[in-house]
Parts: structure tokens; C-alpha cells; sequence
């Protein structure tokens, strides 16, 4: 670690844990990470001008495209199907409650009219401030609306770009300055937490273009973030917001929820999750329908409606949120491929929701043959593996069981408790090759 780095994460140990004190969410903070946990399923939307080149959101840098050819895009940028209520309709059909929209991704360009910057979606031939219409119609249509917002900015000079991991090539050569940089960010932030509504959450990513590599024994950033700054002035100006950061770290201080990516809290198949699931904060997990976050004209490796299902379940199992991604097309509109499946979800959704709107998960460990999840006296018991058997074993369930039955079509079920757990007796019952859910009633 050189000497600076290490002085700065010194400084940080010291700082945090007096910020973390003096962070106490309030009591509609508190009400809002609950509601949150209730919602259980997101859409999560990764549009913006980088949707022109269909090649992903990170084309500028994979591409080694430099700002001046970049910004060429501009007038490319015309969503003329662009449908805010399309949008909030196809999250509604899968049942998800809320949606989390990419305001400036690390391109750097804003989806609205930003008063603090010329990269931005009304200099584009469409000139509209999508985000306004979005927040409008989420509002009509009762769906929250948190906001991605990059802290790592391949565009703009001031961002550290010197020390950065990505972003390397876009042909910057002015010396960054993080003090004016971070008074940008502020002035955003404070833009969309003023003039677009109430806004569920704030969801940052790009920390961790500022570290080395995830799962290195050296983590410390490279950069003081001055979070306690940009929290403290998000909880200023709207303390219900809920911040998370998808640093692929711990939860920081003045965090309210954790994030991982393409990952359960547990795995870690993405190699950006090294990081033990928070046992206090909410937590969600994000994924793609595809391979991509950004449209991807290529990318038609499409998850199956059982694979999405089963991921929210095991989520669910997990006590965390699933934020399903889609990548609409430059054009403004999602894809067949995603809309068909997000219905398809919501049709599983409008049968099997009771079991996993407002539940908990956690009950139990992981099993291998799926989770529990938990609301009031019930226990839903997932079965996601359809081979036959004769019994379901659930390990350490210490309440009285009352009854069993099978969640679709009531059927009674026979069961067995004993201080080692709950046999529940299957044997020639219907199994689901998606979920077969099984209710138990607690006493
Ligand atoms: O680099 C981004 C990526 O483009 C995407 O936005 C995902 C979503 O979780 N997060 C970053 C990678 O960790």
C-alpha cells in the first residue's frame, strides 16, 4: 500500500465510526427500509445514451472510445418511443413495486435536465427530461422510483480519473480535481432529490473503480468519497431515501440497505461479492435477463421465467429484494424477450405473491432442495427442486406446527415434528417444476 493510501484509509478508520454514531436513520427511515423489505421485487433500468451503440453500457470504455468521438451520440439520442407509462406498466405486470432508474451512468451523462452539465438528455434532438416523466407517471401509478447514480465518471475531468481502474482511454488529460467534482455530485444529488418527488432510494455505484481489485487483501480506496458529506446531505434533504453502495464491500457508515450483484448474500459466482451479508440493513440483489445491463443487440442469452422466478424465491428465501434488470433499446422501448417474460413472472407472481410479499426470509439455512420464507403465523416452505421424494425435511423449526398443506389447491399434508425439525410427507403429490410451495401454520 503506498504511504498516501494508507494514511487516507488510517484517516477513514478514524473518521467512520464517530460518523457512524452520529448517523441514527429516523423513525421514516426506519418505516421506509421496511416497506422496502415488504416490496421484495424491483425493475431495475439501465438506459441512456450509451443505448445508441447497443453494445452495452460500458461500450465508451470497452470500445476505447475517446469523449470527442463519444459525444458525437448526442444527436443520435432520439427516443421517440420513449413511453414513461410503458415502462411503469411492464414492471407492474411482473408485480414488481418499484423501479430503479440510471440517472448518470459512468459515461457521465444525465438523464434529466441537469443544470450543472451540458452532457445530458435535453441537449439530445429528443430534449425532454426523461427522469420528470418517469417520476410522474411511477407517482400515478403508486411505484416507487429509486435513482443509480455513478460516482466514477469516464467524461469529465475532475473525477480522479488518474488513479481510476476503468476509464483509462476516453482521452482525458486536464488534472482531476475531487473538490470540484464532489460539489458537482452534490449539486446533482441535490437536484434530484428537490425536483423529482419522493425518491425510494439513492443506489450508487463506481466505488470501486477506486480500489484494487474485489477479493484483494488491500481494499482502501485510492480517494477520500467524503461520504459522510453526500449522506449526510441526502438524509438532509429527504431522510426516508434509502442510501446504498454498490462498492462490493461491507455496508458503510450512514448505508440503509446492502446491495450484491448477480449474486445471492452467501455466493459468490460474480467474483464482485467477497462481502458477508449485513445481518441488520435490508438487502437486494441485482440481475440481468440477459448477459448485459445496457441493451445489448448481440446478447440474446435470455434466463429462462423459472430461472427469474427461482432467483426472486431464492432471494426471498435469503430475506432479500431482487432488482431484475432490463435494458431498453435507444429507441425508448424494452424488448419482446423482457416484457413477454416480466409478464410471464407476474402471472407466477398473481398465484404465489402471498408468499413472498412482506414475508422474511432467513428462517432457516439454505437447503438444497430451496427456502422458507415467513409472514405471520404462516411458513412457506419452497420446494425449487422437483425430484421425487417422499418427504420434505425442514431442519430447526422450533415453533408448533399446527398444519400443512400444499400452498396450490389446499391439499392437507401429512407432517411429523420432532426437536430436530418438520417432516412434511409429499410422496404422490403434484410437484411444481418451478416451485412447489407448501404452507405451514405456526401456533
Ligand atoms: O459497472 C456497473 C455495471 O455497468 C452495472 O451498472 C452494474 C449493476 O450492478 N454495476 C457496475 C458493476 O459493478
Amino acid at each position: 500500500m503506498k504511504i498516501k493510501h494508507f494514511l487516507l484509509y488510517i484517516f477513514l478508520l478514524v473518521v467512520s465510526p464517530s460518523f457512524a454514531q452520529s448517523y441514527q436513520p429516523t423513525d421514516g427511515n426506519v418505516a421506509a427500509r421496511q416497506q422496502f423489505q415488504d416490496n421484495k421485487f424491483g425493475l431495475f433500468i439501465h438506459w441512456g445514451l450509451f443505448s445508441t451503440l447497443a453494445d452495452g453500457e460500458w461500450v465508451m470504455n470497452n470500445r476505447h472510445i475517446k469523449k470527442e468521438n463519444y459525444k458525437r451520440q448526442l444527436q443520435s439520442f432520439d427516443p421517440v418511443n420513449f413511453d414513461a407509462a410503458k415502462w411503469v406498466a411492464a414492471a407492474k405486470s411482473a408485480g414488481m413495486k418499484y423501479i430503479v432508474f440510471i440517472t448518470r451512468h459512468h459515461d457521465g451523462f444525465s438523464n434529466w435536465d441537469t443544470h450543472y452539465s451540458d452532457w445530458k438528455i435535453t441537449n439530445t434532438p429528443y430534449g425532454k427530461d426523461v427522469l420528470k416523466l418517469l417520476a410522474d407517471e411511477c407517482k400515478k401509478q403508486n411505484m416507487k422510483l429509486g435513482l443509480y447514480y455513478s460516482l466514477l465518471d469516464w467524461y469529465r475531468d475532475d473525477y480522479p480519473h488518474e488513479t481510476g481502474r476503468t476509464g483509462q482511454e476516453t482521452g482525458r488529460t486536464a488534472k482531476s480535481n475531487y473538490a470540484a467534482y464532489l460539489q458537482f455530485m452534490k449539486n446533482q444529488l441535490t437536484e434530484l432529490l428537490t425536483n423529482y418527488g419522493e425518491i425510494m432510494s439513492i443506489w450508487f455505484d463506481g466505488h470501486w473503480d477506486q480500489t484494487n481489485v474485489e477479493g484483494s487483501k488491500d481494499m482502501s480506496p485510492r480517494i477520500d468519497w467524503k461520504y459522510n458529506e453526500i449522506y449526510a446531505l441526502i438524509h438532509r434533504i429527504q431522510p426516508n431515501c434509502l442510501i446504498g453502495n454498490n462498492h462490493h464491500l461491507s455496508p458503510l457508515p450512514g448505508e440503509d440497505f446492502q446491495m450484491f450483484e448477480r449474486d445471492l448474500p452467501g455466493q459468490n459466482k460474480s467474483g464482485l461479492s467477497f462481502q458477508a451479508a449485513s445481518e441488520s440493513l435490508p438487502l437486494e440483489t441485482c440481475e440481468t435477463m440477459n448477459k448485459s445491463w445496457g441493451y445489448n443487440i448481440a446478447d440474446t442469452d435470455y434466463k429462462t421465467v423459472k430461472q427469474c422466478v427461482q432467483y426472486l424465491v431464492n432471494a426471498a428465501g435469503r430475506n432479500t429484494n431482487f432488482l431484475l434488470n432490463v435494458g431498453p433499446m435507444s429507441d425508448g422501448s424494452i424488448q419482446p424477450e423482457f416484457t413477454d417474460t416480466l409478464k410471464a413472472i407476474g402471472d407466477w407472481m398473481n398465484k404465489y405473491g402471498e408468499s413472498i410479499y412482506g414475508t422474511r426470509g432467513n428462517i432457516i439455512e439454505p437447503q438444497d432442495w430451496g427456502v422458507v420464507t415467513e409472514k405471520n403465523k404462516a411458513l412457506y416452505v419452497h420446494l425449487l427442486d422437483a425430484s421425487e421424494k417422499d418427504y420434505v425435511f425442514i431442519p430447526g423449526i422450533k415453533s408448533k406446527i399446527i398444519s400443512a398443506k400444499l400452498f396450490n389447491g389446499n391439499t392437507p399434508l401429512k407432517f411429523k415434528q420432532q426437536a430436530e425439525g418438520v417432516f412434511v410427507y409429499i410422496k404422490n403429490q403434484p410437484l411444481d417444476n418451478t416451485d412447489t410451495i407448501i404452507e405451514l401454520n405456526q401456533k
